[in-house]
């Protein structure tokens, strides 16, 4: 018995020492040492051994389990070993390639420039305020007393949805609207940027959309030197403290008295230039108090307050801001364009 143990040593341990993998160490570990295994085969006969015999080959048998278990465990760790180098060699990163590029999105300029003016009105007291591009005749025209058969309100120059609904011509009605929500209190100072449509051709200067902010403010004793001084703050902080301001008597259905307002050009200083036709000044926004019956629309009574409004068109701010030639580049969605003002 004795020898055939220490036959199945050497045959065990011989067939360990060319074991190709894992799977085959196991078959060998359950041939060998598992519970119909070889090992216990031969034990099996020691119930026939004499009471002297029986606890040598008991100790010769656990010598031949201890020694390929040994064996095994050796082979075990081994192919382990192996088994991890390989993973660790298949997930390798290198992480000194370089990585992909990913493009970043930016605030398209007329954004950029919205939010510039809104900043500005904001610290001097002012809330925004937004309202539907899609409007009533009403809060369009005629609550901004263009009544019915003005000429400002001619079909060729509006987008008419109905006979009663359309695509706003200016952000205005969003104001009719604060008014008539503020339910005759004061005071009123809201600006209203967003977009506004118009039946132009597309050039170079004209979009049938584009960009506004419109402004307004209501309480007892406004007057127009407010106006004006709110206007040459305003231009100062957008443009430089060196900057001026000159108001123009012009016309607006909604505004009486009415101005159109000029600030010195940013290209020549006020000398005279190109940009300028050599008047020193560039126009920028329009403004006038607001008109009594424009006051009794919004649910105020002209004689108790005042009111003046301003506007002006984000488009002709930014291609002033940034010397751009034609507003179709804000439109056209050209991220060669864009991406100039990314990190402006
Ligand atoms: C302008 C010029 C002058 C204006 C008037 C009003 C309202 F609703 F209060 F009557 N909002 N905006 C106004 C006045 C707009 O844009 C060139």
């Amino acid at each position: 018995m004795k020898e055939r143990l220490e036959a199945l040593r050497i045959e065990a341990l011989d067939k360990l020492q060319s074991v190709a993998d894992a799977a085959a160490l196991n078959d060998l570990r359950v041939h060998y040492l598992g519970k119909k295994g070889q090992l216990t085969e031969i034990l099996r006969g020691m119930g026939a051994l004499s009471a002297e015999e029986r606890p040598v080959i008991g100790q010769v048998g656990n010598e031949v389990r201890a020694a390929i278990e040994a064996v095994i465990a050796e082979k075990q760790e081994a192919f382990d070993r192996a088994a991890t180098a390989h993973r660790l060699q298949a997930e390798t990163i290198d992480v000194t390639l370089p990585g992909k590029s990913v493009s970043v999105g930016a605030v398209h300029p007329l954004n950029k420039v919205v939010q510039e003016i809104e900043d500005i009105f904001i610290g001097m007291g002012y809330t925004v305020a937004e309202g539907p591009e899609v409007e009533t005749d009403f809060f369009n025209f005629e609550a901004l007393n263009l009544p019915k058969n003005h000429p400002a309100r001619d079909m060729q120059d509006s987008f008419y949805i109905t006979d009663e609904i359309l695509l706003r011509t200016q952000t205005s009605p969003v104001q009719i609207r604060t008014m008539k929500a503020m339910n005759g209190k004061t005071p009123v100072k809201v600006i209203c940027p967003g977009k506004v449509y118009r039946r132009d051709d597309d050039d170079a200067t004209h979009s049938f959309m584009f960009h506004q902010i419109e402004g307004l403010v209501i309480g007892p004793n406004i007057r127009m030197s407010d106006l004006k001084g709110t206007l040459l703050q305003f231009v100062q902080e957008m443009y430089g403290s060196q900057m001026q301001i000159r108001l123009r008597p012009s016309f607006f259905p909604f505004t009486e008295p009415s101005a159109e307002v000029d600030v010195t050009c940013a290209q020549c200083g006020g000398s005279g230039c190109r940009m300028c036709k050599h008047t020193g000044w560039i126009e920028i926004l329009g403004c006038g108090m607001v008109h009594p019956k424009v006051l009794e629309y919004g649910g105020y009574d002209p004689k108790e307050v005042t009111g003046f409004a301003f506007g002006m068109g984000v488009e002709r701010i930014a291609l002033l801001k940034y010397g751009i030639d034609d507003i179709r580049h804000f439109y056209a969605n050209d991220t060669r364009f864009l991406n100039q003002f990314a990190k402006m």
